[in-house]
């Protein structure tokens, strides 16, 4: 895929449903009783990897267009697979599964692609057989995993990390223990799994840190609707942030505060960004206006982390644009992605010409030099592919994306809405 310098970007767009939300809404609609219509599904390769794990456990889904409806078996109906629960290249999938196969009568067997044999399951496979799931797993860390039936008993656990996924995972396992189980984060993560569950009948509680789940009989179906994905709006604003003359309206974005660390940042940089139209409880939604400004370095580490965790690669592209220096840190979750994100965005910025430099924990970007086209790589991660994207839009002359298909993992028609708005 060839991008030339772009002229500025303007008008009004869309960008498809929250993956983490169209995850979440299939499995959670798949254990509930009764039919759960989903609008906004996200259409990615991710979700749909979900769907079919789902389905070879015996639940009915239909698909069309955007809108997804499970005919949800109830806590304790779904059936044995026949083979491997195949995830692609989805953590989401493989993370989440888990918690949900620990509390299963049947054993089955969890893998993906390459990316994914290669992403750390450590994490969840000690929580979950401390709450008496039988678990075996290569190394005892990466897929192929087999989940075999046990009875679950509630825990109280400290994450490790800030993952959403692995809270998630002891979570859905903990529906299925047979007393409440309690995680502590070190610092809150999306908690779209928290606020779903309670939608659907589920006592969750959340106290600061600490979050308990007490067991339930069985979970309500309800209907989803599912917001623009903020992670995917990312690209758009700081596209607009960069490119001079822009202003681009994006509607309908998810604003979970837990999701919103991109706005935070890209503010502290400078970025005119406007909310408006603000609505939504469970899951608030608003539409976004971002204008082209002068952006200046930040340092972006702490507790900010897990909040935009997904979004660094393209604000390392903000900051490639950026006038002084932008640190970021805190942020080694990046190298158990669906590639090492620091170490690809530190290789492919160099190709465009800026000044960054690997740390232990991010990178260190001095922004401010003005950037060339190159042929970009994206180390098959649909978050590289499109940050570097971006990064072309605002490079002198022409860039290449190597692999551009990757992007159908999370957004299949970015490119054909970043060639409609002229980029
Ligand atoms: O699903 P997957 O492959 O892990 O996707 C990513 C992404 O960039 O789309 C991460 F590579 O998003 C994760 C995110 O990083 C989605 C997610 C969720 O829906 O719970 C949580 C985050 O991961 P983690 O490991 O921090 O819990």
């Amino acid at each position: 895929m060839k991008i030339k310098t772009s002229a500025p970007l303007r008008g009004a767009i869309t960008v498809p449903g929250d993956k983490s939300i169209s995850h979440r809404a299939v499995m959670f609609g798949a254990l509930a009783k009764g039919t759960t219509r989903i609008t906004g599904f996200l259409m990615g390769e991710d979700c749909l990897s979900t769907i079919d794990c789902f389905r070879k456990m015996g639940v009915a889904i239909e698909v069309a267009d955007d809108a997804v409806t499970v005919h949800g078996v109830g806590l304790h109906g779904l059936r044995q697979p026949e083979g491997e629960l195949y995830t692609g290249n989805s953590g989401t999938t493989t993370r989440l599964l888990c918690g949900i196969l620990a509390g299963q009568a049947f054993s089955c067997t969890v893998s993906g692609d390459a990316s994914i044999q290669k992403r750390p399951m450590g994490r969840v496979i000690t929580p979950l057989r401390q709450m008496g799931a039988h678990i075996t797993g290569t190394q005892d860390n990466f897929c192929p995993l087999t989940l075999g039936g046990g009875s679950l008993h509630g825990i109280t656990y400290s994450l490790p990390v800030a993952s959403a996924q692995l809270k998630s995972a002891v979570l859905l396992a903990g529906l299925y223990a047979d007393s409440p189980t309690t995680v502590i984060e070190p610092a809150p993560s999306r908690d779209h799994t928290e606020r779903m569950l309670r939608d659907l009948g589920v006592t969750v509680e959340t106290n600061g840190n600490v979050i308990t789940l007490t067991p339930p009989t069985e979970l309500l179906a309800r209907d989803v609707a599912v917001p623009a994905d903020i992670s995917s709006a990312a690209f758009f604003l700081v596209a607009g942030a960069i490119v001079p003359g822009s202003a681009l309206t994006i509607r309908n974005v998810g604003i979970n505060p837990t999701r919103t660390g991109i706005l935070d940042a890209l503010r502290e940089m400078g970025a005119d960004i406007e909310e408006t139209n603000v609505r939504g409880d469970a899951e608030p939604v608003c539409d976004l206006i971002v204008r082209h400004s002068q952006l200046h370095g930040i340092t972006i580490g702490g507790d900010i982390i897990p909040r935009l965790i997904d979004e660094l690669p393209v604000l390392a592209v903000a900051a490639a644009f950026a006038q002084g220096e932008t640190v970021i840190c805190d942020a080694q979750e990046l190298k158990v992605k669906e590639s090492n994100r620091i170490a690809a965005m530190v290789s492919e910025l160099t190709k465009a010409g800026a000044d960054v430099e690997e740390t232990e924990d991010g990178m260190i970007i001095r922004g401010g030099r003005p950037l060339h086209g190159a042929q970009f790589a994206t180390y098959k991660d649909h978050r590289i592919a499109m940050s570097m994207a971006v990064c072309a839009l605002a490079c002198a002359g022409e860039s290449e994306i190597l692999d551009p298909e990757v992007v159908a993992i999370s957004y299949p028609d970015f490119f054909d809405t970043l060639t409609h708005l002229g980029g």
